[in-house]
């Protein structure tokens, strides 16, 4: 069977590996779950990801793999995809690796913090403290990393440095992209935002891969 991923693309880790997938021709099988429905937390489901989170894949039938940096390091060693993406020579692809670790516990967790006040408060009646919290944790986190992202950017065309896009770029771009889903966004970070505006028409399939965004955005103006 050929490669089973399983993906939300409302999700930006999946449209992160989604984008590997596609930028590549790797051929591939979808499965598409629902999130705010607890889609992942089925036991069908747990069997092929026991953390209940997508994306996953399995892949030769019988390897099962979780979380999208690790997916995404995965197929560039398995397909051997060109070197930019994840770069064979130690240094530069510290560089890649660098990122794919800071993106955890900084943009991620500005992500996590300023979904769960902005979007999950008001969907879940969270109690207000919570969501003053979050907020609070989430912007101060947002400021930090963007400010990080801005000095890097204002040197580099890409955050791992090199001539092309890497897989870091690739996840934090996905990131950057859910900004208005909860309220945020570059105003203010120039070089940030022409990295977003350039690697939206670098990626070739950027309109098919945000597609369910697009349309989940345009919902909510309405
Ligand atoms: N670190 C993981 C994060 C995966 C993740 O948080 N996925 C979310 C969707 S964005 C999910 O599956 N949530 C389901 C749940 O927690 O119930 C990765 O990069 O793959």
């Amino acid at each position: 069977m050929v490669l089973q991923l399983y993906t939300d693309w409302l999700s930006e880790p999946c449209r992160a590996v989604g984008i590997l997938l596609l930028e590549n021709n790797i051929e591939h099988e979808v499965h598409e779950l629902d999130v705010l429905k607890g889609e992942t937390h089925t036991d069908s489901y747990k069997k092929i990801n026991p953390v209940g989170k997508i994306p996953s894949i399995v892949d030769d039938d019988e390897f099962n793999l979780g979380e999208s940096h690790t997916i995404m390091r995965y197929l560039c060693e398995s397909r051997n995809l060109p070197d930019h993406y994840y770069p064979k020579d130690i240094k530069q692809r510290c560089r890649v690796d660098f990122w794919l670790d800071w993106h955890h516990t900084n943009l991620r967790h500005a992500a996590l913090r300023l979904i769960r006040a902005n979007v999950f408060g008001p969907m879940r009646n969270l109690p207000q403290t919570t969501i003053d919290e979050s907020r609070k944790e989430g912007e101060t986190a947002l400021q930090s990393s963007l400010t990080f992202m801005e000095e890097t950017l204002s040197k580099n065309d890409y955050l791992a440095g090199g001539k092309q896009l890497s897989i870091a770029d690739i996840a934090l771009v996905c990131e950057v992209a859910m900004f208005p889903v909860y309220g945020a966004s570059t105003d203010g970070y120039p070089h940030v935002e022409t990295w977003l505006k350039r690697l939206s028409t670098e990626i070739k399939c950027w309109n098919q891969i945000n597609a369910k965004l697009d349309q989940f955005l345009a919902s909510k103006k309405q």
